[in-house]
């Protein structure tokens, strides 16, 4: 099935329900009923034909959360167009690789962004692109889209270095959404308050596809900002809300949100669940104790979408991402390529019907991440007696922050291109706030000072990949084969906690 027929429950099956609020760019909350959102993505569509894009052509789209972005991803679906999300908070240096790699007939961007665009492909600003839909026809563009194919390249970045571009189907995404609104009971009753970045598979995949598969009221926020973000909770008084762990711990802090009105926002929500990074118990612990509601905690990846979740009915353990969602088949492998038991720790493998089928034209990483059929997560885990997987940390060297993933090694190539930096090393260290923070270790020329990397960092990088801190040292520890053992690194004993 593609996802237009999916959708279709909701746009045509309710279309004069409320469907969605967002912030208009003059600041004030605007309302759209699902015919409103059907009759957009028409107008966009066809904006998009007369542009000429089609089947198969990848879009890129480098945009916040705002009304248009529904526009365009809905759009992209009708015409079996692949949309290509870029983090907002990427700079040219990232956008380049996505851009080059997935050949797009253009890049999507809003007038106000201050990044620069690589060249390579054009860059429409989606204020005219809104504007000419606007004055289009509402009529559905007659394409024949198969489930089959691609609706989304998800650029994930390896150890390797080079992002590689995850490829997910319209199947893909219907069975996440399918199996998430079944699951969490998400239905058109709901409330569902999205403050997580639709460039990423949890905001999207997740949060859109429950939205419009269940027809249920969305309130969009532009950004997860935590003043706002309370004032929204205690005015929207959504039943249903999604967020990463650090959105978690902005809500404990009692100068944002006090007992008195965490316990009215608890009266009316039914479902908090969190993803992207490990929620620590003690935040879980924190949580039911302010909003009497015991978070659910979940686990996926770009490339599988949803994998294992806590019960919605039943014993939401702190720590534990639960058992596998229905459709999902996991193992522990050890590493002499046997399965393990209950109890040991191993690679998890997972076979899904969500689980992409490809990196975009990247056959050789293609292969590598699947074992006889089975994908390779990268993630070690342990599976109890009855069937609840606890995650024991990442096979690479993978820093999770804010729920942002960062891979080391694409920070310390850019810390090397200077002449002066003999050798680099970023490791994650704890932070309260984030889960996790990048600092560097940098070897350098005696005369250099190391915290002009900062610079060179915030300039190139998105802002949650900029290291903490520059720390010099003599030599990195390595093995009598040359590699860095980062375990060796000196440590690093004041615990950040970030403002
Ligand atoms: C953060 N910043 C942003 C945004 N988010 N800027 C523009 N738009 C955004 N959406 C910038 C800020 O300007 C600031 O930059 C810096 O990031 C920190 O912002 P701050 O306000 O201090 O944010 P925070 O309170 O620490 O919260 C950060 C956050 C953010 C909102 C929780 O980390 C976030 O949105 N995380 C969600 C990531 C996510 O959706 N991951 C899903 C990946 P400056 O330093 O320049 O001032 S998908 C996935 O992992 C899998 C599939 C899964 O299982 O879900």
């Amino acid at each position: 099935m593609n996802l237009s027929a999916l959708f279709d429950l909701s746009l045509r099956g309710r279309a004069q329900r409320l469907a969605l609020e967002y912030t208009s760019h003059t600041g004030d909350v605007r309302p759209l009923t699902f015919s409103d959102v059907d009759g957009r993505a028409s107008r966009m569509a066809q904006e998009l034909v007369a542009r000429g894009v089609g089947r198969g052509d990848r879009l890129c789209v480098h945009l916040a959360n705002r009304v248009e972005f529904i526009d365009i991803f809905l759009a992209c679906v009708r015409l079996g167009v692949v949309m290509v999300p870029m983090n907002v908070l990427y700079r040219e240096r990232e956008l380049r690789h996505i851009v080059s790699d997935s050949e797009p007939k253009a890049i999507v961007a809003a007038r106000d962004s201050d990044a620069v665009y690589p060249a390579g492909a054009p860059v429409w600003f989606v204020e005219e692109l809104a504007e000419r839909a606007a004055s289009r026809e509402a009529e559905r563009p007659a394409v024949a889209v198969d489930g089959d194919d691609p609706a989304l390249i998800v650029y994930t970045s390896g150890t390797t270095g080079t992002a590689k571009g995850a490829v997910l189907s319209h199947n893909n995404l219907a069975a996440n959404g399918i199996t998430l609104t079944t699951v969490w009971r998400i239905t058109d009753r709901d409330r569902y308050l999205a403050v997580l970045p639709l460039f990423h598979v949890h905001g999207l995949g997740n949060g859109i596809h429950s939205w419009l598969i269940s027809g249920c009221t969305m309130r969009l926020l532009e950004r997860f900002e935590q003043r706002t973000a309370a004032a929204v909770l205690a005015d929207f008084k959504p039943t249903l809300f999604f967020g990463v762990p650090t959105v978690y711990v902005r809500l404990l802090d009692s100068s944002v949100i006090s007992d008195e009105q965490a316990r009215a926002v608890g009266d009316t929500a039914r479902l908090f669940v969190s993803g992207s990074a490990p929620l620590p118990a003690h935040v879980h612990e924190a949580f039911r104790t302010k909003f009497g509601h015991t978070i659910l905690e979940r686990y996926g990846m770009s490339e599988a979408l949803m994998i294992m979740s806590n019960p919605y009915e039943g014993d939401r353990r702190a720590g534990s991402v639960g058992p596998p969602l229905p459709g999902v088949s996991a193992r522990v492998m050890g590493d002499d390529g046997i399965a393990l038991g209950d109890g040991d720790v191993g690679e998890v493998e997972i076979r899904s019907s969500s689980l992409f089928k490809e990196y975009w034209k990247r056959p050789d990483a293609t292969t590598a991440a699947f074992d006889d059929g089975w994908f390779r997560t990268g993630d070690l885990g342990v599976r109890s007696s009855d069937g609840y997987y606890t995650l024991r940390g990442r096979r690479g060297d993978l820093i999770i922050s804010g729920g942002f993933n960062i891979y080391p090694r694409e920070i310390e190539e850019l810390l090397l291109e200077d002449a002066r930096v003999h050798e680099a090393a970023v490791v994650g260290v704890p932070d309260d706030v984030r889960g996790e923070v990048p600092i560097a270790y940098v070897v350098a020329d005696d005369a250099f000072d190391v915290s002009e990397l900062h610079q060179v960092c915030r300039a190139q990088l998105a802002s949650f990949k900029v290291p903490r801190t520059f720390l010099r040292i003599d030599a990195l520890p390595r093995t009598a084969l040359g590699k860095v053992q980062k375990h060796l690194l000196p440590p690093w004993d004041r615990r950040i906690t970030s403002a």
